[in-house]
């Protein structure tokens, strides 16, 4: 639907007034009202780079949801603040793991003596809390574009990998890019005493997974990748690794956000694709790319509500309240924190 003519016209203005003082990201899963504001669109992890580079902007305010402006504030200057338009927004894959909850598991593998020989991997997807667990006992963090070089290098510092807080992007990178099997792969409950897990499944074991995944990829499944071969004949199936391991499996292409931009633009036209990704996405890929059938793998699956929560009145008052001077909603890790967890995103940017 198209957006109110008013609130368009109240964003420009403010906008404007903030000129360079301001610089909006805009994640690849915002709505359209929000992205047509946005000076630059990316994953999670290419909006914090950008946040960086850009160290005269003032204020970043960050279009997507808590994780990532939490990585955009450690990742930017002191002087930069960084704000996210509705405090709202978060992530439930990233709610998947709290603090406590990792140091109770590290606990647990310390107990089964395993603690010393294991390396934390977290993907970008995780609170500042589990970046900074995961540099504190020499780990890094991963994108689902360079998970596999991650998985690599910590089996260079260790026998084992605790992979946090997204079990599927964990095993499909462990199975499907790496050879292991299925039966390396233990999953760490931790709403159960020891993670459900017996200290012979864990000394076994050489990926360690946290039972947390997302709440939109996780819901394709096996049976939306035949309906839709059936319903569109010749269809291309693309999934996001945050999906499950079967989807993953039957689908013909596996990748990040990024690279499912990329495909559909080096994709011939004619071609049939079916996405399984965030619909926000999905939808602007299918009006982008016209000469191709761009389609949603499975209707029944919804947009992700945190990412929703960002629209276009929560970005205008952000703006308006930006030009008037005041600063709402800032997100601000605290130092302990952020220098941990910046040692685990630095370990990930000298991945080779
Ligand atoms: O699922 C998400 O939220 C993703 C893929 C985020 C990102 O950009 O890394
Ligand atoms: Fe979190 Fe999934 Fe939404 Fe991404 S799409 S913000 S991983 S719930």
């Amino acid at each position: 639907s198209p957006s109110d003519p008013d609130l368009v016209a109240r964003a420009r203005a403010a906008k404007e007034r903030l000129g360079s003082k301001v610089f909006v990201l805009g994640h690849h899963y915002q709505r359209d009202e929000v992205i047509e504001f946005a000076d630059v669109t990316g994953d999670s992890f290419k909006l914090a780079q950008q946040a960086a580079a850009r160290p005269d902007a003032e204020y970043i305010v960050f279009c997507g949801v808590h994780f990532m402006a939490e990585s955009a504030d450690i990742l930017t200057n002191d002087a930069q603040q960084v704000v996210l338009p509705d405090l709202a927004a978060g992530c439930s894959m990233a709610d998947m793991a709290t603090a406590e909850q990792v140091a109770e598991c590290w606990d647990v593998l310390t107990e089964a003596g395993i603690a010393d020989v294991t390396v934390p991997v977290s993907y970008m997807n995780s609170s500042a809390d589990i970046k900074a667990f995961t540099g504190k006992h020499g780990g890094t963090v991963c994108t689902s574009s360079n998970a596999q070089r991650a998985l690599d290098w910590a089996f260079e510092q260790g026998e084992k990998v605790l992979f946090l807080p997204d079990q599927h992007l964990g095993r499909n990178t462990a199975v499907r890019e790496m050879g292991m099997s299925l039966e390396d792969c233990v999953v760490y409950n931790p709403h159960k005493p020891n993670g459900g897990l017996t200290v012979e499944e864990l000394r076994a074991a050489r990926m360690i997974l946290w039972r947390g995944h997302c709440s939109v990829h996780g819901r394709f499944s096996l049976q939306s990748v035949e309906e839709v071969r059936e319903r569109v004949p010749g269809v291309n199936v693309l999934v996001h690794p945050e999906c499950r391991h079967e989807v993953v499996k039957a689908a013909d292409h596996v990748g990040s956000t990024e690279y499912i931009i990329k495909a559909l633009e080096a994709a011939p036209a004619g071609s049939k694709w079916a996405i399984g990704t965030e619909l926000n996405l999905v939808r602007r890929l299918a009006r982008q790319h016209p000469d191709k059938e761009v389609v949603f793998l499975d209707r029944t699956v919804c947009f992700c509500s945190t990412m929703n929560r960002i629209d276009l009145p929560h970005l205008v008052w952000t703006l308006e309240s930006l030009a008037e001077g005041k600063v709402v909603n800032r997100i601000e890790v605290d130092k302990e924190t952020s220098d941990f967890a910046q040692l685990a995103l630095e370990r990930m940017l000298a991945l080779p």
